[in-house]
């Protein structure tokens, strides 16, 4: 057995963390070996809900479970934390403004940055995921200045899961075969670009399927007219048809996201991740935008030099401007 981790939840009573903690605990990030410090950290009036989910932890008996904490209390919930899951936010209510609910959560993601850069290792890795996802990564980051930039990630990889799983289904439809016949495993390089939000791209320029490219044997106005909008309106059509959003997904791309920052990407291969820009490919440094990133030994690094055609660059650059907009608006509050 390895020394325990200290792993930190934030809305765990919630959806998205309902579906991930006790894939967790059960050992899929980490291994059978590796035992957990679980920090489960809610606001005061979700703290009946969170014991009934301490309850059900209780009952599945898990032997990696070292040691528990669960309340309202950041410093608790930070201290030492190894891996952080920034999932807990606001949601938007009817009548709210876009406007309003940036700036509600702004002020939780401020308030845990702070405590962050005071109370977490140094080596964390923290993955943003309550929503405007980038710009609450934004503000963390910017409320713990020494914390390194390498600790930060938002959360894009239920966008790049959901691109990849409509082109697995377009090649397999095209070809009138089973699905078997392209599996999502088999596809490599998708990229989506941007925001988490309409606005990001979801680019297919570089996709091979078992080694070979086939990213140009796609038509365009079919690119443009369907899959990109498809990506960019999963999350709407979710909530549309369940009537709440994405949960048990968004819960396997952030397990998916933090496997594969912990363990590293596989050969021939990257994910999308947002992390901060260093200014590659004309996005303005110090913004959280979703790149194509290869990680090993725990760092990511952006996939540098790609070639982008004038649709890609346009495509990218709107979302940017969006990001622009969001990050502006931040900073006129009062507390930035
Ligand atoms: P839920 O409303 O089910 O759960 C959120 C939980 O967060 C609630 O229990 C609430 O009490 C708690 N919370 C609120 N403020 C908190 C604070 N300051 N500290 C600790 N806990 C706090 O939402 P859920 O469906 O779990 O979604 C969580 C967030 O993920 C939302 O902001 C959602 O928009 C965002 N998403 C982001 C995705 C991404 O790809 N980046 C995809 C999935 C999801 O939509």
């Amino acid at each position: 057995m390895h020394q325990p981790v200290n792993i930190a939840i934030t809305g765990a009573a919630g959806q998205i963390a309902y579906s991930l903690i006790f894939r967790i605990v059960s050992g899929e990030l980490l291994g059978k070996e590796q035992p957990i410090h679980l920090r489960l950290l809610e606001i005061p009036a979700a703290q009946a809900a969170l014991e009934g989910v301490v309850m059900e932890l209780d009952d599945c008996a898990y032997p990696l479970l070292a040691q528990l904490y669960y309340g309202d209390d950041m410093r608790r919930a930070f201290d030492q934390v190894d891996y952080v899951f920034l999932i807990g936010a606001t949601p938007r209510k009817a009548g709210m403004e876009r406007s309003e609910l940036l700036s509600i959560n702004a002020q939780v993601f401020h308030s845990q940055g702070k405590i962050l850069n005071q109370y977490a290792h140094p080596q964390a890795k923290i993955i943003v995921v309550g929503n405007p996802a980038n710009t609450n990564a934004y503000i963390t980051r910017r409320a713990a200045p020494d914390l390194p930039d390498s600790c930060f990630s938002s959360l894009m990889r239920l966008d790049h899961n959901r691109a990849l799983s409509i082109i697995a289904n377009k090649i397999s439809s095209v070809q009138n075969k089973a699905k078997a016949e392209c599996q999502t495993n088999q596809l490599k390089q998708m990229v989506v670009w941007g925001n988490h939000s309409s606005s990001q791209y979801a680019d297919i320029s570089y996709l091979t399927c078992k080694d070979i490219p086939i990213g140009a044997s796609f038509d365009l106005d079919w690119l443009d007219q369907s899959f990109v909008p498809a990506v960019q309106q999963r999350g709407a059509q979710i909530i549309q048809q369940r009537g709440h959003s994405s949960a048990a997904s968004a819960a396997n791309a952030i397990l998916s996201q933090m496997y594969d920052w912990k363990h590293g990407t596989k050969a021939n291969d990257w994910v999308s991740m947002g992390v901060i820009s260093d200014g590659s490919y004309d996005i303005e440094a110090g913004l959280f935008y979703s790149f194509p990133v290869t990680i090993e030994k725990g760092q990511y690094h952006i996939v540098p030099d790609l070639p982008l055609s004038t649709r890609s660059h346009n495509h990218m650059q709107a979302s940017l401007r969006e990001l622009q907009k969001e990050r502006d608006a931040v900073l006129k509050l009062k507390w930035a």
